[in-house]
């Protein structure tokens, strides 16, 4: 078993008669106990393809068969669930993303989990990284290479810190076997293009190479040594939870020499096999010690 989590979960739920999971097309008044108790290991991803294929890995890896079919409703997210794990998309960038974890931790709580994880597993940009190596996140930091995560809340900017739980990380890294692993800071932005200082974005950009070459510099000063479009907001969440969560992203180019990803097909699908690998053979030995 994963170590006991509680929950800080907002008060005002227990009020509700029935609580309709929108975006997930589940309800509390399902059995959710029933089918989602025993789920130890929440695996998030952006794409449902994705989502897909983990869950298939899952299976052979930890010897389950069952059909993989997703529970509830594919519009707008796609959940899986294999024994103990959770293979779920949660789009691209913060905004679908917060949805997700907010959803899916209501789901964990009417399923009254006691012992169980976030991991997100996704796609980079490194900053001065071979492509293909994984990063284990250790901290978020936000475009402006802050710890925080800023949310807007009626018009007021609330911040929220994006410590991620060490303890997990250094699990995750030592499961690593022969897949090139590095602990180091994520930086989480807005955009795809200019927000993460491209220049290959449909619009001319007020800055240049020199200007990008200096940004990343300076973030890889603060220990960053990825770049992706949820993190800073996924490490607050699960800070603010208390739900021990940790962040696996392969890296598919070093933005120190680019800005388009130009591996082949094949490579970019290798790399980001590796996240996922990595984090199947987490599961695998954590629940060898645990169960
Ligand atoms: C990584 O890859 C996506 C953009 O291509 C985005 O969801 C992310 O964080
Ligand atoms: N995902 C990102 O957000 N940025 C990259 O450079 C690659 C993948």
């Amino acid at each position: 078993m994963r170590k006991e989590v509680t929950i800080r979960i907002n008060p005002h739920l227990s009020e509700l008669e029935s609580d309709y999971l929108y975006h997930l097309g589940l309800s509390s008044t399902e059995d959710l106990k029933k089918i989602f108790n025993g789920a130890q290991y929440i695996c998030m991803g952006g794409s449902p393809v994705r989502a897909e294929e983990f869950a298939r890995k899952t299976a052979e890896t930890l010897n389950i068969d069952v059909p993989i079919v997703p529970i509830g409703k594919t519009e707008r997210y796609s959940l899986y669930l294999v024994g103990p794990v959770i293979s779920v998309s949660h789009g691209m960038g913060m905004p679908s993303l917060s949805i997700l974890l907010n959803e899916m931790t209501k789901l964990i709580h009417y399923s009254e989990n006691k012992a169980f994880c976030y991991i997100r597993i996704g796609t980079s940009g490194g900053i001065g990284l071979e492509p293909g190596t994984v990063v284990i996140s250790q901290n978020g930091l936000n475009a402006k290479l802050q710890p925080y995560f800023e949310q807007d809340v009626m018009g007021e900017t609330r911040t929220y810190p994006t410590q991620l739980d060490p303890e997990l990380a250094r699990e995750i890294y030592e499961s690593r076997g022969h897949i090139p692993v590095l602990l180091g800071n994520t930086i989480g932005t807005n955009d795809f293009y200019e927000g993460q200082g491209r220049c290959d974005g449909a619009l001319p950009p007020d800055y240049g190479e020199k200007e990008k070459l200096a940004y990343l510099q300076q973030a890889y000063k603060q220990g960053a040594r990825n770049m992706e479009m949820e993190a800073s907001l996924f490490a607050a969440f699960c800070c603010r939870a208390g739900i021990p969560g940790a962040i696996i992203c392969a890296t598919l180019i070093n933005r120190f020499n680019g800005d388009q990803a130009t591996s082949t097909p094949q490579q970019l699908t290798q790399y980001s096999e590796a996240a996922q690998n990595l984090v199947l053979q987490f599961i695998k030995a954590d629940r060898n010690t645990h169960n």
